[in-house]
């Protein structure tokens, strides 16, 4: 991970402590006081990380939706995954090509009000503006009492706060919106990511039939990241996987306290995310991801989380599976 970092002028010594996770009790306690000497002021701890500059294309797409891309004609709803490892800093250029005024709005990341992506702060692009907004990330610090404050570092998401509205409501509902991962120095990457944003009635924007179909293949490490919003209550429920309810969704040892579970709330602006190994001990086929609130998945809130064989075959019962999902009445909130 530590090439990310983008040189050997960092201070990989004691952040590398902070960052790997055996360690990381025993190194924090020992040298507390000089890490908070070291990282105690803002300044410090924003120069210490690298810059990462990309930009973002806000387009107008078919549907009556809009979306976010990192190229000409590339927006997809949602938005692309966009990650950052604790400390960096995000500089996003986003490009506005629609008639429409917009922004893009994070959370969870540090960032000045000119940054904030709201027009209560003047913080937006209007129709064909381009603007910078800056994203900055800090990692864990120890602090007195042996307590710790709290890094970047989670499962977070980002959105429009200008369209239609002070608070990006047309902008939300049209599909501006995207996932955003904070990483911890030496978390593990996975091999597939999904979002999965449960937002009305619909997730991504879509109803089953026609919601997502995640694919991936036995035993692949694939990251979830769901999302909430809208103006209604969900629950994220997943066949056959479970996972940790804590910031990665993994359980750090035996005795790790975690909830384990396999559904979790999922209201409007709230995220999480988690990995699993595709079809660990349960194996392969179509397994449903869908919302539990009951009249929410029997009026389409539901999709397939396809686990193939090991070798991308397709396993026995799938394709009648997905058939039957693709004829599948869904009544709508009766
Ligand atoms: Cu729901």
């Amino acid at each position: 991970m530590d090439d990310h970092a983008g040189g050997p002028h960092r201070h990989l010594s004691r952040r590398s402590l902070i960052a790997s996770g055996a360690l990381a009790a025993g190194a924090l306690g020992a040298s507390a006081p000089a890490i908070g000497a070291a990282f105690g002021g803002s300044p410090a701890r924003a120069a210490a990380g690298v810059t990462k500059k990309i930009t973002i294309y806000a387009e107008q797409l078919p549907g009556n939706l809009f979306g976010y891309g990192l190229a000409p004609g590339q927006a997809t709803v949602p938005g692309p995954v966009l990650e950052m490892y604790e400390g960096d800093t995000l500089e996003i250029t986003l490009v506005n090509t629609t008639t429409q005024r917009l922004s893009i709005h994070p959370h969870g990341v540090d960032y000045s009000t000119d940054s904030d992506g709201s027009p209560f702060n003047a913080s937006f692009n209007n129709p064909g503006e381009t603007r910078t907004y800056v994203w900055r990330s800090h990692e864990m610090v120890a602090a007195a009492g042996r307590r710790y404050m709290p890094g970047s570092a989670g499962y977070w998401h980002y959105h429009d706060h200008a369209m239609g509205t002070d608070h990006g409501t047309g902008g939300v509902a049209k599909g501006l919106y995207g996932a955003l991962i904070v990483r911890r120095r030496g978390d593990i990457l996975p091999s597939k990511q999904f979002t999965a944003v449960f937002h009305d009635m619909m997730i991504n924007n879509k109803m089953a039939p026609a919601t997502p179909m995640f694919e991936a293949n036995l035993g692949e490490r694939v990251e979830w990241i769901a999302i909430g919003h809208g103006n209604l209550f969900h629950t994220f429920h997943l066949h056959a996987h479970r996972w940790a309810d804590n910031r990665t969704g993994m359980l750090e040892g035996p005795s790790d306290p975690s909830l384990v579970v396999d559904n979790k709330d999922l209201n409007p602006g709230s995220s999480f995310g988690f990995q699993v190994l595709a079809g660990e001990g349960v194996g392969p086929g179509a397994w449903m991801y869908h919302c539990h609130v009951q009249t929410h998945s029997d009026g389409g809130m539901a999709g397939i989380f396809l686990v193939r064989n090991a070798d991308g075959s397709m396993p026995p019962g799938a394709e009648e599976a997905i058939h039957r999902f693709q004829g599948h009445t869904h009544t709508h909130g009766s």
